[in-house]
């Protein structure tokens, strides 16, 4: 008896741990909050917020599905669009002219040619960084892509709100982006399943935009 009493006791932990491991929900954190201007008193529209693991970054597989910035009454749609990096982005023509896709910008230099409506382009963000998004017939059209190294993004709302749910509970960096303003990140620790919220105050961008 005395050989076996202390298997007995491994094998009940080893169960009671099993039982831990299948018992307890996965926990999901949630990082909510504002982005407004200097003063903190108006909420700003289309920035984009996003949290990053520390160090070196790993390597999330891009979704399935293709994201999409249509391009409907002469304009891009959205104007804004975050991606994890690897993802494809379709560019349907929904108006009534021909449009063009192309890009001057360092990270992702592509010109996608000139198609009808109805049709649409596609190209692929690999490399984390701006991608400033133009029509060559349409001087006056622009849109911004902004290529993330993590899927945890979102973009704020008119009154300046945002969400990003279903993180993991860790240790992140926020960061905000918006094509006229600045802000600098944040850090927060997330533990078990709250709702942080993380406020950003953004000033006006001086210098040339990266
Ligand atoms: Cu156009």
């Amino acid at each position: 008896m005395s050989v076996r009493e202390p298997t007995v006791s491994i094998a009940s932990y080893a169960l009671f741990g099993l039982w831990l491991l299948g018992g307890i929900p996965l926990e999901a954190a949630t990082i909510t909050g504002q982005v407004a201007d200097q003063e903190g008193k108006t909420g700003v529209s289309n920035a984009v917020i996003w949290a990053e693991l520390p160090g070196e970054p790993p390597s999330f597989l891009p979704p399935p599905e293709p994201a999409v910035m249509a391009q409907t009454t002469l304009t891009f749609v959205p104007h804004v669009l975050p991606i994890l990096a690897g993802t494809t982005v379709d560019f349907p023509n929904q108006d009534t002219v021909y449009h063009n896709v192309y890009s001057l910008s360092r990270r992702k230099r592509f010109d996608i040619g000139l198609y009808q409506p109805g049709e649409s382009r596609s190209m692929t963000f690999r490399e984390p960084g701006l991608v400033k998004i133009f029509c060559n017939i349409h001087d006056f059209m622009g849109g911004f892509i902004l290529v993330l190294p993590s899927p945890y993004f979102t973009v704020s709302d008119a009154k300046g709100e945002y969400a990003i749910a279903n993180i993991s509970p860790e240790r992140y960096t926020v960061k905000v982006w918006h094509e006229k303003l600045v802000g600098d990140p944040r850090e927060v620790n997330l533990t078990g399943s709250v709702a942080e919220r993380v406020f950003f105050a953004l000033s006006p961008r001086k210098g040339r935009m990266e």
